[in-house]
């Protein structure tokens, strides 16, 4: 039975998603995650990331290579799998992050010894060592003078689908090619965390997939090719070091003899990998109006599939669909939840129970800005409390989710207008008594699919999709993601009436808050 693979390597680990797909059959036969902390600790990471100074957060390439290495080890050697009927790999990785390779890259990767791990045969290719992730927000200067370049952040929004962000990849590759030219001349290779780990599979250059090229400040967001105006305004001989875009569902290559020999897998077809977002679009089933999704990671975001660019969406990407999605994303998502429940030393169920119990937390507000936000801009990082103080262990517990669910419910407007029902999925998404915020505060339905993550498994719905175009069928999105991302009844959450009403007061009463104390001159 065909065998279709799907990985997400996300801010803190990688997953990996198999389906099996026939005419009766469609089901997830491999769900597997590893945590880069947890897993990988030799390369000292914190959640996935390593924080530097000034805003500086980056991650070893090298980790997620390793990452892949012992997932396809676990794939080959899983029992449930007959690896022999894998026919096509996608994938899908945090947005934003690069890669830099230098001109040796491309000869060590056809010349890997597969009896060898991959890790350590890649220690001579990267000409910067770390690579900048998402949570970076350290290029505001770089920020500036891009869209000073072409014509204000505005005119860069209208160019790329968004306005110059700290944490996009373009503002990055500047800030490398200014403060270490060398390393930026003896790099011939800008690749997307996605492309890389693309790369790393078919032996060859992956090429960059829309989806995930809208979150560079680079490409042309209608023709999707490379802006040549946005290219000068960033970095010298850009477009000399950066992939080609090709269409998300076209086949670029096939799994390479390194992984064939290491691993006896078959050579399956490769499909671009995209950004976790981008997937998770498809891995929601998000093909409808008036849907939003809602993925409670690392980060929060929300996106919704919307066929024409425009409206006020912070940014806009291309869907893997052809069409274009739009996004907001908040730094303080899981982290954030996180630390308040270790701060004030509480399990989820105990968290749970404290939501419970007072739902509106007496009307006292937090501005849940535990790290710099990305929504709104906010660069001077601390929770901001309204009515308690630090001490009041429930009163934080709630202001932070509560505040987070208003925000994420204000905040969806610009997305998706008019919504009929939420579908949420992240690690979060496990947790009822969050999705019964949400459901409150947005006044509609919240659905959890079935299977969490979402990213995985809309890489394996890409992979399938892409195989049947090239096999000459013409399937349609809403055939690719059929008894896959349906919601399900019992996994749904209704607002209660109770708390609608209270709520909706609530949030013009955050929006006013977030107002006042947001960034006066906000980068991104
Ligand atoms: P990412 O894909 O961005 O790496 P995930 O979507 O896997 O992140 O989510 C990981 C987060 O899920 C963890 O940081 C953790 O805080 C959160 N999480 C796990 N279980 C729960 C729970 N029961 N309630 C709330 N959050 C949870
Ligand atoms: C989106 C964003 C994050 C990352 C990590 O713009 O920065 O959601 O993709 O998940």
């Amino acid at each position: 039975m065909p065998l279709y693979l799907g990985f997400d390597c996300s801010t803190q680990g990688l997953t990996a998603i198999v389906i099996e797909i026939d005419r009766d059959t469609r089901r997830v036969v491999f769900n597997q995650s590893l945590n880069f902390d947890r897993d990988f600790p030799e390369y000292g990471t914190n959640g996935g990331v390593i924080y530097g100074v000034d805003g500086e957060v980056q991650a070893p390439p090298a980790m997620w290579a390793d990452a892949l290495d012992r997932m396809l080890a676990t794939i080959a050697q899983s029992a449930e799998l007959e690896v022999d009927d894998l026919r096509a790999i996608s994938g899908s990785a945090q947005q934003h992050g690069s890669v830099y390779l230098n001109p040796r890259a491309q000869e060590v990767l056809r010349t890997l010894n597969p009896a060898r791990k991959l890790a350590p045969q890649l220690s001579t290719i990267f000409s910067r060592a770390h690579s900048p992730v998402w949570l970076d927000a350290s290029t505001g200067k770089q920020c500036r003078e891009i869209a000073d370049a072409l014509g204000g952040a505005d005119r860069v929004a209208a160019l790329t689908g968004s306005p110059p962000c700290e944490r996009f990849t373009g503002p990055q590759i500047r800030k490398f090619a200014v403060e270490q030219p060398t390393a930026y001349a003896d790099t011939a290779r800008v690749h997307l965390v996605s492309s890389y780990l693309a790369s790393l599979l078919a032996e060859r250059d992956a090429p960059i997939e829309p989806g995930d090229g809208s979150g560079m400040n680079l490409m042309d967001l209608r023709d999707q090719q490379w802006s040549l105006q946005a290219l000068d305004a960033t970095a010298p001989d850009l477009a000399a070091r950066l992939p080609p875009i090709r269409p998300s569902w076209e086949i670029f290559g096939t799994l390479s003899p390194y992984w064939q020999r290491r691993y006896a897998l078959p050579a399956a077809a490769m499909v671009p990998w995209t950004g976790d977002n981008p997937s998770s679009l498809i891995g929601t089933g998000i093909i409808r109006d008036r849907v939003v999704a809602v993925s409670l990671g690392t980060s929060d975001t929300v996106f919704a599939l919307t066929t024409e660019p425009g409206g006020p969406s912070s940014h806009v990407f291309r869907a893997p669909t052809g069409d274009f999605m739009n996004l907001v994303c908040f730094r303080n998502g899981s982290r954030a939840r996180e630390q308040v429940r270790i701060d004030y030393g509480l399990e989820w169920d105990a968290v749970a129970r404290l939501l419970e119990k007072n739902p509106g937390n007496d009307g006292r507000l937090m501005l849940p800005w535990l790290e710099a936000e990305s929504t709104p801009h906010v660069a001077h990082a601390g929770l901001r409390r309204f009515g308690f103080d630090r001490f009041d262990g429930e009163r934080n517990i709630r202001g932070l989710i509560e505040g987070q669910m208003l925000a994420i419910a204000n905040h969806a407007a610009a997305v998706a207008g008019a919504i009929d029902h939420v579908i949420v999925t992240g690690g979060a998404s496990v947790n009822r008594a969050i999705l019964q915020v949400m459901a409150n505060v947005f006044g509609v339905d919240v659905y959890r699919l079935d299977v969490e993550n979402s990213a995985a498994l809309g890489a394996a719905l890409r992979a399938y999709h892409a195989e049947r175009l090239a096999d000459g069928e013409a399937i349609s999105w809403k055939a690719v993601v059929s008894g896959f991302t349906d919601p399900q009844p019992g996994h749904r959450v209704s607002p209660n009436l109770k708390h609608v009403a209270m709520y909706a007061e609530l949030r013009r009463d955050y929006a006013m808050l977030e107002t006042l104390h947001r960034d006066r001159a906000p980068i991104c």
